[in-house]
């Protein structure tokens, strides 16, 4: 049999499934490499039906213990975890970076301690879910958030552990157990993960991790009949397949989704602002759902705007990720890349303007893509509608409010919008008319776990955050008591 290990800098992760406590293996193994260099970091159990069912069965024998656990031992066991992952921050940052390429920095300083938090905040959320009481005629309703079953998680590989733990949380703090599938591209961390649920403490069975392609293992899951919930992160197909699925069983799903979100820059804007939050959308090379991609600049400030940014742009550095002075890294894989030159060299066929970047930083090797902004695109052509998923702006302008609320909300997408203004009050009436789950003003990316979070029309179905995870993740109850009728003993 195949080993199934992979080493990232003399870490040694063990790459099995992990199914009811112990690890397992497969008959085949699918090979893991870093988007970095394209070296070999190991080989992954390549897991399909009979893992997937195996996972459920494990989740589903766990459920009932799992779901009795008082909510406060539940809370300390999450807490227990977020102190292990605060304990392999390093390691976890590495191993990350080391296999989806996004920057060591930020993996270091701002992902990893926001891993641990998205478990310590649905530990502390736990006190506050409850119970609501009413009355009726004298009669009490009692509505109680109950753990719905298994939940089956598949996430994608631009933010692996991130996106992983945002589910993982709140589905165990509510008391229902999980089978985490990771995207293919990055499938690491999550069997870091699976070790540190188990040093913590968790019981077997509670979490469950199956490595896999989407179409095998991914599939598999969602068509389980023990699985009472589904949620997603990923691309708009995917999600489509999943439903299809999930309808079969009637089963409540939740998918955040693609975007082709809009940046409305002002006149009356702070122009400084207006270029680093536009500069911001290169994070993590472009592989951001959030990220507006979508420059909308009102024409009186936009030839000024431009200079500024391109300014700005063409001085990021870009290369490995794990050096503290990159600002760019690689994208995820050769088959993303050719997909976003594709996009691009369309977009240049159809007639756009490349004024920065434009194709693969060759001095790096072909994974790199070179922060690129293109002008002169029409709003109905594919790369002002289609996500591009990589360092590709492109750059539109506007003359009234009216024209940029219109190119604003005229994709299928609404995940996020990002608005530039000096005016308080424009602020207002034009978030109010932007069709997305999230608006920042002046600032971008600011992320408070209590907020809801999701997306409009293709963007995703459903919001998960604060209590909206919970209402996801639960099977709401009423109890109605009447006034009288005990019989005392
Ligand atoms: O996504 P997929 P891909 C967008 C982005 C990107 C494009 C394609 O535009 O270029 O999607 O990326 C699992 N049943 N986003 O192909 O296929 C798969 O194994 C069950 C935006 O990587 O959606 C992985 O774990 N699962 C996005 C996960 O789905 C299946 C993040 C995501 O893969 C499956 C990622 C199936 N039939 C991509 N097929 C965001 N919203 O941030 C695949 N999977």
């Amino acid at each position: 049999m195949t080993r199934h290990t992979a080493t990232v800098a003399g870490i040694v992760v063990d790459t099995r499934h992990w199914i009811g406590g112990a690890r397992v293996a497969s008959a085949t193994t699918f090979t893991d490499e870093s988007p970095i260099d394209g070296a070999v970091l190991g080989e992954i159990a390549r897991g399909g039906q009979a893992e997937a069912d195996a996972a459920v069965a494990a989740a589903q024998a766990a459920f009932p213990a799992w779901a009795a656990t008082p909510p406060a031992e539940r809370a300390r066991l999450l807490r227990v975890i977020a102190d292990g992952v605060d304990k392999r921050r390093e390691d976890l940052a590495l191993v990350e970076t080391t296999d989806n390429g996004a920057l060591l920095r930020s993996h270091r300083r701002g992902v990893m301690p926001r891993v641990a938090h998205n478990f310590r905040f649905f530990a502390d959320r736990l006190d506050g879910l409850g119970h609501e009481d009413f009355d009726t005629r004298g009669h009490t309703n009692h509505v109680s958030w109950d753990p719905a079953g298994p939940c089956v998680l598949i996430t994608p590989w631009n933010a692996p552990l991130m996106l992983a733990t945002w589910k993982v949380a709140p589905a165990l703090a509510a008391g229902n157990t999980v089978v985490l599938k990771p995207a293919e591209w990055s499938p690491l961390t999550a069997s870091l993960l699976a070790d540190i649920a188990a040093e913590a403490g968790l019981p077997a069975g509670v979490l469950n991790v199956v490595q896999g392609y989407g179409a095998e293992a991914g599939a598999a899951l969602v068509a389980h009949p023990g699985v009472r919930r589904i949620s997603f992160t990923g691309s708009v197909p995917t999600a489509k397949r999943i439903a299809r699925a999930a309808a079969a069983g009637l089963v409540p799903t939740s998918f955040e989704l693609g975007g082709k979100s809009p940046l409305l820059v002002f006149a009356d804007a702070d122009l400084d602002v207006a270029v680093d939050l536009a500069v911001e959308q290169y994070d993590n090379a472009g592989q951001v759902c959030l990220a507006a991609t979508r420059l909308l600049v009102e024409s009186s400030i936009s030839e000024e705007f431009t200079r500024r940014f391109v300014a700005r742009a063409a001085a990021l550095r870009q290369g490995d990720p794990r050096d503290e002075a990159t600002d760019i890294g690689p994208n995820i894989h050769a088959r993303q890349v050719e997909k976003i030159d594709g996009f691009v060299r369309r977009a240049v066929a159809a007639g756009a303007r490349t004024l920065l970047g434009g194709g693969p930083n060759t001095d790096l090797g072909g994974l790199y893509y070179r922060p690129t902004l293109l002008t002169d695109v029409a709003q109905d052509s594919e790369i002002v509608q289609e996500e591009v998923f990589g360092p590709v702006l492109t750059l539109q302008t506007f003359d009234t409010e009216d024209e940029a609320v219109r190119l604003a909300n005229d994709t299928r997408f609404g995940l996020a919008a990002t608005l530039a203004t000096g005016d308080r009050d424009r602020a207002e009436r034009v978030a109010a008319r932007l069709v997305a789950g999230t608006v920042w003003v002046n600032c971008f990316f600011v992320r408070d776990l209590r907020a809801p979070f999701g997306g409009s029309r293709e963007s995703g179905v459903g919001r998960e955050g604060g209590t909206w995870s919970f209402d996801f993740y639960c099977d709401l109850k009423n109890t109605v008591t009447a006034p009288k009728g005990w019989i005392d003993r």
